[in-house]
């Protein structure tokens, strides 16, 4: 049985998550918008439908299976909303979210749903949007901002709890002793933060668990794998397991475990992030252990959250979701219903 996360978080640490959109956490919220400008207009520059929402979207790139599986929801729940949504695919740099944002600002969106590369910088951006009256949602990645109000609610999931639950699955099936190399997502970035922290935590009661490396992986394929090569030269023999702050760096670390001659999944154990496709593909082929669902589709509760926010009405500051934990013991029986 995959086993269901019990904790839930509400106020500073980030939501959790995963299938069941649980609006928990009542927090705050106080700010939200009854802002000016934030009523649904009818406008002539938003396509064929004139009382379409105009929504402007910021996404990061498409580093990883769960990006394109969150761009993929979000657009398709905007088309059924008869949304128009204006979509900007930052290509993994800050400056042109900024610009980005600034874009829809001019345009006089609706609102603004923000995936955050990094936590920190988005102050001065986000206060012209909030002058602007525009409601920004943001979503699967937290910011630090000195004033929550700047933003209307976030939607993420508790990555803290992930890599908690990644630890404690990895120091059961390491009998509490081993060496452990970490591959860290985007620097900067809420997931890669939180989920070494996280695990970090979870690993604290067992002394004879130790990370002997960790790097950023920069929560792609390519690079997991160039970092896991690059640890097993430098640590030979020395390995007994892999933490990965995503899937697809462990998608990568798998090939070049093989690479190395060394079986994945056996000589070396490996648990990641995410939930995606080519883990579970991984899992039944016995090369991945575990992996921790992280889930992305987040569109039906983006423009949850936009209709509210545009109709004045009160949102909750953390809308969460509830992760599970998948091995290898379920993961041929449920990888047919995986919906990413
Ligand atoms: O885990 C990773 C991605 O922000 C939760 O970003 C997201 C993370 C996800 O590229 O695969």
């Amino acid at each position: 049985m995959p086993r269901v996360a019990s904790t839930f978080t509400c106020g500073p640490s980030r939501g959790v998550f995963a299938s069941v959109l649980i609006v928990s956490c009542a927090v705050v919220a106080a700010c939200v918008f009854a802002l000016p400008g934030c009523s649904k207009k009818s406008s002539s520059d938003s396509g064929s439908d004139p009382k379409a929402l105009i929504v402007g979207f910021s996404q990061i790139g498409a580093e990883s299976s769960w990006r394109t599986a969150e761009t993929k929801s979000i657009r398709d729940e905007a088309k059924k909303r008869g949304i128009d949504l204006r979509f900007s695919d930052a290509q993994q740099k800050q400056e042109n979210q900024i610009k980005a944002i600034n874009s829809f600002i001019a345009q006089k969106v609706d609102a603004i749903i923000l995936a955050p590369i990094v936590e920190t910088g988005w102050e001065p951006v986000l206060k012209q949007a909030f002058a602007a009256g525009i409601p920004v949602i943001l979503v699967d990645r937290g910011v630090k901002v000195s004033d929550d109000s700047l933003y209307t609610s976030l939607i993420a999931s508790d990555f803290v709890a992930e890599g908690r639950m990644a630890a404690e699955w990895l120091a059961n099936a390491l009998g509490g002793t081993g060496n452990i190399v970490e591959l860290q997502g985007t620097p900067g970035s809420a997931p890669a933060i939180d989920r070494k922290k996280g695990f970090e935590e979870g690993i604290a009661p067992h002394e004879g668990i130790r990370i002997i490396r960790s790097q950023t992986g920069e929560f792609t394929r390519a690079k997991g794998k160039e970092v896991m090569e690059a640890f097993l030269k430098s640590a030979p023999g020395q390995i007994n397991a892999v933490y990965a702050h995503n899937d697809d760096m462990a998608l990568g670390a798998i090939q070049a475990i093989e690479d190395a001659g060394l079986k994945p999944g056996k000589d070396i154990l490996i648990v990641s992030i995410d939930g995606v496709r080519g883990a579970f593909e991984a899992m039944v082929a016995g090369k991945l252990n575990c992996t921790v669902e992280c889930n992305p589709l987040l569109g039906p509760a983006a423009f949850d959250a936009v209709a509210k926010a545009v109709a004045g009405e009160t949102l909750p500051k953390n809308i969460v979701v509830q992760d599970r934990v998948f091995d290898q013991s379920t993961a041929a029986e449920v990888i047919d219903s995986r919906e990413y």
